[in-house]
């Protein structure tokens, strides 16, 4: 049986009388150590993004304000996940092909990754990552 494609993991929140903090540390919602950190914000409407997939790039996408759908690819299985809430983040490992759609005005999507960023990690073709998934 094949692991699920969408892997959420729960972000913990501390809330008191002030409002809410939310926190992702390793050993905890962050299953790797974070080597960088990046959002997404100001997308204009109708726009989508990703469309690539990474060769070992490991990362953690958590929609702190508004709303994204995400969809993941693994060359046979496509499946995809609102992502709405601020206690709630997708793992997205090496070897899925991911999309972004339906983005919020408001939407703030934050990543946190495992490496520094290297366009040589990407495969932006959609055809060249279904040959490289199939080996
Ligand atoms: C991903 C999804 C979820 C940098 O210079 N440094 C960075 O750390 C990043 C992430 C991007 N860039 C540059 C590369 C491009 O010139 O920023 C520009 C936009 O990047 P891209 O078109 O790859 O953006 P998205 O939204 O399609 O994809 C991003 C991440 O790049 C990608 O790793 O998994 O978000």
């Amino acid at each position: 049986m094949s692991a699920p494609l969408i892997q959420l993991v729960d972000i913990p929140r501390r809330g008191d009388a002030r409002g809410q903090l939310s926190v992702a540390e390793l050993g905890g919602a962050l299953p790797f150590a974070a080597r960088r950190v990046y959002w997404i914000h100001g997308t204009k409407p109708g726009v989508s993004r990703g469309f690539h997939a990474h060769k070992k790039l490991h990362q953690l996408c958590v929609c702190v304000a508004g709303s994204v759908r995400i969809s993941l690819f693994d060359g046979r299985r496509e499946e995809s996940v609102m992502l709405d809430s601020h206690a709630k983040g997708l793992l997205i490992g090496p070897g899925l092909w991911h999309e972004m759609h339906d983005f919020s005005p408001d939407c703030v999507l934050m990543v946190f990754a495992d490496a520094e960023y290297d366009e040589a990690d990407y495969i932006r073709d959609r055809e060249h990552f279904i040959r490289h998934v199939a080996g």
